[in-house]
């Protein structure tokens, strides 16, 4: 990680005025050394209401007809004969609810407690994780798919249900937020999920919390999660928060996709690019694919 965490986690630079939400330093070091935080219940049952009232209201309009292809995403799998959404592309610019969220000070002053007060969101996205037909989500280290000259990027994961292990809750290989794991597939393209055997790295730990819970992960954390097979379904509201210094690396189309959901959210843009954090890892990558249709493929030709 760099070195953009403010000298003290509980505020900016001794302003501790008024409310407010920063970590504490115990929050901060366990960050640091696991590559992960848990917050419980950090949203209350009425933001959560709000939450469950217009994603109710934004799937009655874009299944009601027309082409939904680029609001949403739909589990192969159907569920009791009807195809059901797996994930809601850029919520943040798609409803208010979603943007008054991302810049509620209850996440914002604990990204900043993390990456100090200059930041951005790079992108947003809804994973639906529905019951029954779920589908699971691959090892794999987020910065893999978007690398940086630095890696002070943070990993905002809401809980919209009460996550567990039968609803498929987050899980993640704790303390190894500092190196990379190789995500190319046997043709050396990338793969989209970790393709190195795991288990000698120690054991994965699952994330249960209740909705309303958030899940602060560095970047390069490695995690994933099960199929839902379960009767409740397990929705995760995510933000990508990243440090104004912290520059995309061009790769390709997929760069410039990200870059179009860019958000300026905390300070001002920087004039110089910060390098720290581990050499990026450079994701060989030809057209935009989901997340999960690469990775099932992916799993598909390594079994082959
Ligand atoms: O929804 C999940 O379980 C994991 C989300 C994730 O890692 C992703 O969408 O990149």
């Amino acid at each position: 990680m760099g070195p953009a965490i403010p000298p003290t986690l509980t505020g900016p630079s001794g302003t501790n005025m008024g409310t407010d939400y920063f970590f504490s330093d115990k929050q901060g070091e366990q960050y640091r050394n696991e590559g992960f935080v848990v917050v419980e219940r950090l949203f209350d049952s009425s933001d959560m209401a709000r939450v469950d009232a217009t994603i109710r209201q934004m799937m009655d309009q874009a299944l009601s007809g027309g082409d939904y292809s680029k609001i949403l995403e739909l589990e192969p799998e159907a569920l009791d004969g009807q195809r059901v959404p797996r994930r809601i592309f850029n919520p943040y610019d798609q409803h208010e609810t979603f943007r008054a969220l991302a810049h509620d000070s209850r996440l914002l002053d604990k990204i900043e407690s993390l990456i100090g007060g200059s930041f951005n969101l790079h992108h947003s996205k809804l994973n639906m994780k529905p019951a029954k037909v779920g589908s699971a989500v691959e090892w794999h280290q987020d910065m893999a798919y978007f690398p940086h000259t630095n890696d002070d990027l943070v990993t905002t994961l809401v809980y919209l249900d009460d996550a567990t292990e039968e609803n498929g809750c987050l899980q993640v290989l704790p303390r190894h937020h500092t190196h990379y794991f190789d995500h190319a597939g046997p043709d050396g393209r990338f793969a989209g999920m970790i393709t190195e055997d795991l288990s000698d790295f120690g054991k994965p730990k699952s994330l249960p919390a209740p909705a309303g819970s958030v899940i602060f992960m560095h970047c390069i954390t490695p995690h994933a999660s099960l199929p839902n097979r379960s009767s409740r379904p397990r929705r995760t509201l995510i933000y990508e928060y990243r440090a104004n210094d912290a520059f995309p690396i061009y790769y390709g189309e997929m760069t410039n996709l990200a870059e179009a959901t860019f958000r300026l959210i905390r300070g001002k843009p920087a004039r110089f690019a910060r390098f720290g954090g581990p050499r990026p890892l450079i994701p060989n990558v030809g057209k935009y694919t989901s997340l999960y249709d690469l990775q099932s493929r992916s799993k598909a030709e390594m079994k082959a």
